[in-house]
């Protein structure tokens, strides 16, 4: 089939997925154009039957904002007629849907060769943040009804999905999922000893946008209450607005020293290899990537039960899931998890089993093509 992806190039789970499923399909002889106002940093070297669409957006004085909205849905158009998709499929509804739909109307009123179906993938915040706010849930809720197909990454997403929008189509739930041969743990003791300088310390470590949902202050805290039980070192991976809120707590606790910030990180593989413990108390997560990435990497995970995460991870039996305001909880399950090295080599591969019995690509990529042939013939018999 004749793929177009229309994603973030952001360091984000959405933007991962997209560029993933992207080369996946590339690799299983799809015809793959991905588009987006950058790069996507996942997209590496050049593969076949993969191409990148730069979307442009050019400012104008009378502009307050870049209209990107109305590029990409351009940009669309354009890819659609030249390379003659079959699919367009948006990950992240705002404002990727609109511009879906938008084009797809060009191309019905242009008849401008045919006029491919448009998919919606639905990642969280697009829902649950952002969705739901009163700024954008008209156009939100118009657009993914108006999608030719809808997934979305969790069961959790799905009924919040229902719950927020009031959406009546129907919504197939395709999770998240990982290139197995290449996201596991790696031989990076170097990086232990470069980072910490301290060959046999515990290490957690965090990695997310640092954004308000992610409660990367929680974070900290919850690392001091396990410091102060077993002595540790925290990595925090990313960057976003709350980064220096998380350092400045870190110092108020008196465990700056302790607390590494490494910044924002294309490669996250290495770092996971070298520590312990992985935390995600997040406020919401519809599916929780990162905690995924980090089970692939036989790290334990430490995480709030919400949104999606209760569908990755069993409560002490492939990591630990508590209330998100419950940090004594968490601190208590990661320090167990350090001190007694039983309990932590049978979670980690309790972990790595899940990943690679339900989360890899061979598994999740041809439900996204089974998908794909089935609205492609659903739109045929429409259009009939
Ligand atoms: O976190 C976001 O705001 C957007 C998105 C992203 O691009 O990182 O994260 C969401 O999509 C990921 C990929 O499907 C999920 O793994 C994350 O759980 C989800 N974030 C939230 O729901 C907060």
């Amino acid at each position: 089939m004749r793929i177009g992806i229309v994603c973030y190039a952001s360091v984000g789970g959405s933007g991962i997925i997209a560029t993933e499923l992207g080369k996946t399909l590339a690799a299983r002889s799809h015809d793959v154009h991905i588009l987006s106002s950058d790069m996507p940093f996942r997209l590496g070297e050049y593969q076949p039957g993969l191409t990148f669409h730069r979307v442009d957006t050019p400012s104008y004085p009378l502009f307050r904002e870049p209209q990107y909205l109305l590029s990409l849905a351009n940009k669309i158009v354009q890819v659609a007629r030249s390379e003659r998709l079959d699919i367009v499929h948006a990950h992240y509804a705002i404002p990727h849907a609109t511009a879906g739909y938008l084009a797809r109307q060009i191309l019905v009123a242009t008849r401008g060769g045919p006029v491919p179906s448009i998919i919606t993938t639905l990642h969280g915040t697009d829902i649950t943040l952002l969705g739901s706010d009163r700024s954008y849930t008209e156009t939100v809720a118009f657009c993914i009804e108006q999608s030719d197909g809808v997934t979305a990454v969790s069961e959790s997403l799905k009924r919040d999905t229902y719950r927020e929008l009031g959406i009546t189509k129907d919504i197939r739930v395709i999770p998240n999922f990982l290139d197995c041969s290449t996201h596991r743990r790696v031989d990076a003791e170097w990086v232990r000893q470069r980072v910490i300088g301290d060959p046999a310390g515990k290490v957690l470590v965090h990695v997310s946008n640092f954004r308000p949902v992610k409660r990367v202050a929680a974070v900290v805290d919850v690392f001091a209450r396990v410091d102060r039980l077993v002595p540790a070192h925290l990595l925090m991976v990313g960057d976003g607005p709350d980064r220096d809120l998380a350092a400045r707590y870190a110092a108020e606790l008196g465990v700056a020293d302790r607390v590494h910030f490494l910044g924002e990180q294309d490669e996250v593989r290495s770092l996971l290899s070298i520590a312990d413990v992985f935390l995600l108390p997040s406020a919401q997560e519809s599916f929780g990537l990162a905690a995924l990435e980090a089970m692939a990497c036989e790290v334990p995970v430490v995480a709030s039960n919400v949104g999606g995460l209760p569908e990755v991870i069993e409560h002490g039996v492939n990591g630990f899931l508590h209330p998100p305001a419950e940090h004594g909880a968490m601190a208590r399950s990661a320090a167990e998890l350090l001190a007694d090295r039983a309990l932590h080599r049978r979670v980690a591969a309790a972990a790595l089993e899940t990943v690679q019995v339900r989360f890899c690509d061979g598994k999740i990529v041809p439900l996204y093509e089974d998908y794909y042939e089935e609205v492609l013939k659903a739109s045929k018999r429409a259009a009939v």
